[in-house]
């Protein structure tokens, strides 16, 4: 096997083998992945570059999982641990936003008019599920226009548990409450060994899939993540991605595909550092060139910094994400990017990648109708 027989298999649409994936994650060549990925971007999506005007909200910190590589959870009573109540999650979402810190964004500057809010939290010891349920008919209450994906499918589990329904019932609840789809979190690395060092209290990686199944089932879209940089190996990767694979071929339920380049400050990873910008562009492209059946890769800006988020464009990313407003996850553990960006840095950023913006909504439907730009 070499590069050039991948290429032909590329560039002749057929599906990339596990071997031709750990091939590309073991070759250092990333400009001929990155053309090739670039080409497979191209063909799904055209030059477009999608972003979306969001915000994002914790609504608590407080965690009984205490993953190992977290450090945006506290445990009850510990400093630090917060939560926060529906009226100040509807205070926030109706205030335009908090000034970026280094690049003197004015809150001003942050448009009130984002169209999704993102909401993930840790699973809080005493809150019932009928909190959760509240707090979604609220929101829609006090805006309904807004598109609200939330919870990730390890919440999604602890809510069955605390509420004794059926993953379903759950999810049907949720869903008749105001959930309009889910982010991809909490798939961090399947494989069981590395799981169990990075989160051992954390649902299995089969369990993760099953719930991704059943979201999928009761028509909730949601997207796929995968923890990369920690213990895991490129083997590690190349078989997570398989399993996605695999599921999105029965269910086609993932809208979108997100690596996420874990980030060491202040978590109990032992000698674990940042991840290479090399080895995040290379994450892109080989996930770009095998997930076939994914539409989009996600090049999540917060926490790749702006400047590799805006290589990944050139390398089989289509999507940047959005403007943010307020992150904690990755801040907590030493992001490097802002805590938010406006609408005319996005734009920037992705024509000076020589792509067209697309201002989407949390479908991937283009919020002007067609390609826009400015
Ligand atoms: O599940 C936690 C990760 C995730 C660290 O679906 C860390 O659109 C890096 O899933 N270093 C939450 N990562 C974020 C997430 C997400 C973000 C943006 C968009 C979407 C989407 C999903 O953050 C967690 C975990 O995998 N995480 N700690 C860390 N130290
Ligand atoms: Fe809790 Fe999620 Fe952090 Fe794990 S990653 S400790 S489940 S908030």
């Amino acid at each position: 096997m070499g590069i050039n027989k991948i290429e032909r298999k590329v560039l002749s649409g057929h599906c990339l083998s596990t071997d031709d994936a750990l091939f590309l994650f073991q070759s250092d060549d990333i400009f001929t992945m990155g053309r090739l990925a670039n080409i497979i971007a191209e063909k799904k999506n055209g030059k477009n570059a999608y972003f979306i005007q969001n915000r994002h909200i914790n609504p608590t910190n407080i965690c009984v999982n205490r993953c190992k590589f977290c450090a945006f959870s506290r445990s009850k009573g510990e400093k630090g641990a917060y939560e926060l109540s529906i009226k100040e999650i509807i205070k926030k979402l109706k205030r335009p936003g908090v000034r970026g810190q280094r690049s003197g964004i004015k809150s001003t500057h942050l448009s009130p008019s984002f169209s999704e809010v993102h909401i993930v939290g840790g699973l809080h010891p005493d809150w019932p599920f009928d909190f959760y349920l509240e707090m979604l008919w609220q929101i829609k209450k006090a805006l309904p226009h807004i598109h609200i994906k939330a919870f990730t499918a390890v919440e999604i589990d602890y809510f069955s548990k605390i509420s004794g329904l059926s993953l379903a019932d759950t999810l049907s609840e949720l869903r008749d409450a105001g959930l309009d789809s889910m982010p991809g979190g909490g798939a961090e690395i399947f494989d069981a060994r590395v799981r169990n060092k990075i989160c051992p209290e954390k649902i299995p990686g089969k369990r993760w899939l099953k719930i991704m199944e059943a979201a999928h089932n009761v028509g909730i879209k949601t997207n796929a993540t995968m923890l990369y940089g920690h213990l895991e190996t490129f083997k590690h990767r190349v078989e997570h991605m398989r399993k996605l694979r695999e599921l999105q071929d029965r269910t086609g339920g993932f809208q979108a595909f997100i690596p996420l380049a874990f980030h060491p400050l202040n978590t109990k990873i032992e000698g674990a550092s940042y991840t290479s910008g090399i080895d995040d562009l290379k994450t892109i492209a080989i996930s770009r060139l095998f997930l076939d059946n994914f539409q989009h890769i996600k090049a999540y800006w917060i926490m790749l910094g702006e400047k590799i988020a805006q290589l990944a464009l050139m390398f089989g990313a289509d999507d940047l994400d959005g403007t943010i407003i307020e992150e904690k996850i990755t801040h907590s553990a030493g992001a490097l990017s802002e805590n938010a960006m406006t609408r005319a840095q996005l734009v920037n950023l992705i024509e000076k990648a020589g792509k067209v913006p697309v201002e989407r909504d949390s479908f991937y439907n283009s919020v002007h109708g067609c390609p826009n730009i400015k």
